[in-house]
């Protein structure tokens, strides 16, 4: 069904800086047109939610129309970034798409932009940079930032937008995100939209330093103003041309308080009893909305703005019954589309082998620098990843030979660093990021697990993002610097996660990772970077890291592996492959996510005894997965339980005795599968 032709008062969606000295009739009634839209949509919304045919939780703009709709009018829709929040539906109406997409995405229908895998004003539209939003308050920011950093890079004059309430100012995410940007002079116009309220919790309880919240900017080295966005249309609006040119000229971040205002509560259901005296009856007073269509009655006529109003009123109605005639959504292809469909193989270059032997760590430098000379699109971020090389040397000269920003070192900021790879993945760049310790990538928990490991099945966007995680224990570094996270983040979906043992498989790893379309975990376990040296070359094979790979071939077990304990494991099998003549299947598993597992089926179908083995934990742990896909399928074929070793359930204890009777050691894996085996 073809979607209704707009109003003429729609046609247009931008307003330009000359325009506004003395607007135009013209320019005054665009205004005001998206302004009633907006507004007239978020009451039918709540109408509908009221009556049962809109589910979720209805956060409505009525209110923030007098700053939204200035903003998104003025925005360069062709370069600029954005992503709005919970109260811009007139936002992401004058953004892009048609009012019954917006409207669909309401429904949760077919049509929905987010297939109907997200809710509400979950939604936006990457294609043109406008980033959807997650419910986590503040995680958006860091995401604007690098999506706008990305389109500088391109050469292109953008700006970003980053719009955020009174309550998420209170987030970790946005000092992070401020400070990133004035350190790396982002252009990017920071927009706390203070309605004095989040939720229930009024302003002042938000921020101890009185209720200014724009003199936050002051700490990061950017300036800031205050807007008054219930004041006169007009001048709100010369105030963010004014305030959008200057950030495009002189590409430094700018924190705008905008004073806004939340005309119906946080949500539907917000009866607001929390509320003094007579504060209902003071806000609505300050609608902007109202004075302003009686300004624009009193210039134009009444006649005038009613009738617009009028033709504004029965398209909104038309859109609604075209949504609501439209399907309910299906499964369709849910599932495969939690990730970003194969993407096909880079043209690399081969090349000659290295010329002496090398450790994981040089290895992984090696295709590093292959990845930075060959994919221009490339970059390397991470904290102390520049002269100094990172924490493990696995970044050596990579500033030194190919500079910023395309090696770029990093605030402590593991979440606000994330999110801006996650931006700069969004926008055509592949952002390959060093974690210092995988540990610290719990820092970055939302962004990894929520942001960029849902954005395919909720938006439809690639998120081509390397996430480098130096891992693993048995070096005396302790709780915090030596555990191993792959079942905390791969219980989430849409992340891969790759895990190599030898210095080849940590090259091919890298390009596997690299020009995959979906966010990879690579995980490195700090002991291999230095184990041993062994050739590395060119290998056109080098995809085959996403399936195991068979260490040594046995027939009593099949023993399952990844990580530093594959060469445990292959030590554990020679002794028993000599001293008992029992011998076994080992595989190193390589990639965690997705598993593929047709190769150990067989192994275990031919075997009929599985041994799992892995250096983390051992309850919610990696092998409990394995043990149950494995044994699910070959249960009448086994001859014996499945085995499992794995580390105690503790934190990582510090000391080289504790940790060894922590973690797996190659006598307790002798001494374990002896027992089994009895
Ligand atoms: C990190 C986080 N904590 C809690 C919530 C739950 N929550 C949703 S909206 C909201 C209030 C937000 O207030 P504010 O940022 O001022 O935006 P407003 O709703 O007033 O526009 C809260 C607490 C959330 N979405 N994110
Ligand atoms: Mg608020």
């Amino acid at each position: 069904m073809a979607f209704p032709t707009p109003p003429a008062l729609l046609a247009a969606r931008e307003l330009r800086g000359a325009d506004l000295a003395s607007p135009s009739t013209d320019s005054l009634l665009r205004l005001f047109a998206w302004m009633h839209l907006a507004r007239s949509a978020d009451n039918r919304i709540l109408d509908l939610f009221r009556q049962g045919l809109i589910r979720g939780t209805v956060t409505g703009g009525q209110g923030n129309e007098g700053l939204i709709v200035p903003l998104a009018l003025l925005a360069d829709k062709a370069i600029d970034v954005v992503s709005f929040t919970h109260r811009d539906l007139g936002g992401h109406l004058i953004w892009s798409g048609h009012l019954v997409d917006h409207l669909n995405q309401y429904f949760a229908n077919a049509g929905s932009p987010t297939k109907a895998r997200e809710g509400n004003i979950h939604h936006g539209d990457p294609a043109n940079r406008s980033l959807p939003m997650i419910s986590h308050l503040g995680s958006m920011l860091s995401l604007v930032a690098g999506s706008t950093d990305s389109q500088r890079r391109l050469g292109r004059p953008a700006v970003g937008f980053a719009l955020f309430g009174d309550g998420g100012s209170s987030t970790g995410d946005v000092h992070e995100t401020l400070n990133l940007a004035s350190l790396l002079s982002l252009p990017i116009v920071f927009v706390i939209e203070n309605n004095g309220y989040a939720y229930s919790t009024p302003t002042c309880e938000q921020f101890a330093a009185g209720t200014e919240l724009w003199k936050r900017a002051a700490g990061y080295g950017i300036e800031a103003l205050a807007i008054d966005t219930t004041g006169d249309v007009a001048e709100t609006t010369r105030l963010f041309a004014a305030a959008i040119a200057k950030v495009r000229a002189t590409s430094r971040p700018l924190l705008i308080e905008a004073r806004t205002l939340r005309l119906r509560g946080h949500a539907a259901y917000d009866t607001c009893d929390y509320l003094p005296p007579g504060e209902n009856d003071r806000i609505a007073a300050c609608d902007p909305l109202p004075r302003f269509r009686a300004q624009l009655a009193a210039a134009l006529g009444e006649a005038r703005i009613a009738a617009a109003e009028t033709e504004l009123n029965a398209f909104l109605e038309t859109c609604l019954k075209l949504a609501l005639a439209t399907p309910r959504p299906t499964p369709g292809d849910m599932v495969a589309e939690v990730f970003a469909p194969p993407a096909p193989a880079l043209p690399w270059q081969p090349e000659p082998a290295a010329p002496t032997p090398l450790n994981v760590a040089q290895a992984i430098n090696l295709a590093l620098r292959k990845v930075l000379r060959e994919r221009p699109e490339s970059l390397v971020l991470g904290q102390d990843i520049g002269t100094y090389g990172g924490a493990f040397k696995v970044t050596e000269h990579l500033l030194r030979d190919f500079g910023r920003p395309r090696v770029l070192n990093t605030p402590l900021a593991e979440s606000a660093c994330t999110g801006y790879a996650i931006g700069l993945a969004l926008n055509g760049h592949r952002p390959i990021e060093e974690f210092q310790f995988a540990d610290f990538a719990t820092e970055a928990a939302t962004q990894i697990t929520l942001n960029a490991a849902t954005m395919h099945f909720r938006a439809g966007a690639a998120c081509p993002l390397v996430l480098r995680l130096p891992c693993g224990g048995g070096l005396t570094f302790g709780s915090f610097h030596s555990q191993e996270l792959e079942s905390f983040f791969l219980s989430m979906p849409g992340l891969k996660g790759l895990y190599p043992s030898t210095p080849q498989d940590a090259f091919n790893a890298v390009l596997a990772a690299y020009e995959d379309n979906n966010p990879v975990l690579l995980f490195e376990h700090k002991a291999l970077y230095r184990r041993s040296r062994t050739p590395v070359v060119w290998d056109p094979h080098y995809r085959d890291v996403w399936q195991p790979r068979l260490v040594r071939h046995g027939d009593f077990a099949t023993l399952v592996t990844y990580g530093e304990m594959v060469h445990l494991a292959d030590e554990a099998a020679a002794y028993f492959a000599s001293e008992y003549e029992t011998t076994f299947d080992v595989f190193d598993l390589r990639a965690l996510a997705p598993l593929r597992l047709d190769a150990i089926h067989a192994s275990v179908a031919r075997t009929g005894r599985l041994i799992v083995l892995h250096e983390g934990r051992r309850t919610h742990g990696f092998g409990a997965e394995l043990v149950a896909r494995l044994t699910e399928r070959h249960f009448a074929q086994l001859k014996a339980a499945p085995l499992r070793i794995a580390a105690l359930d503790l934190p990582v204890p510090f000391a080289p005795e504790l940790e060894q009777a922590f973690r797996p050691t190659p006598e307790k894996i002798i001494d374990t599968i002896a027992a089994w085996m009895a």
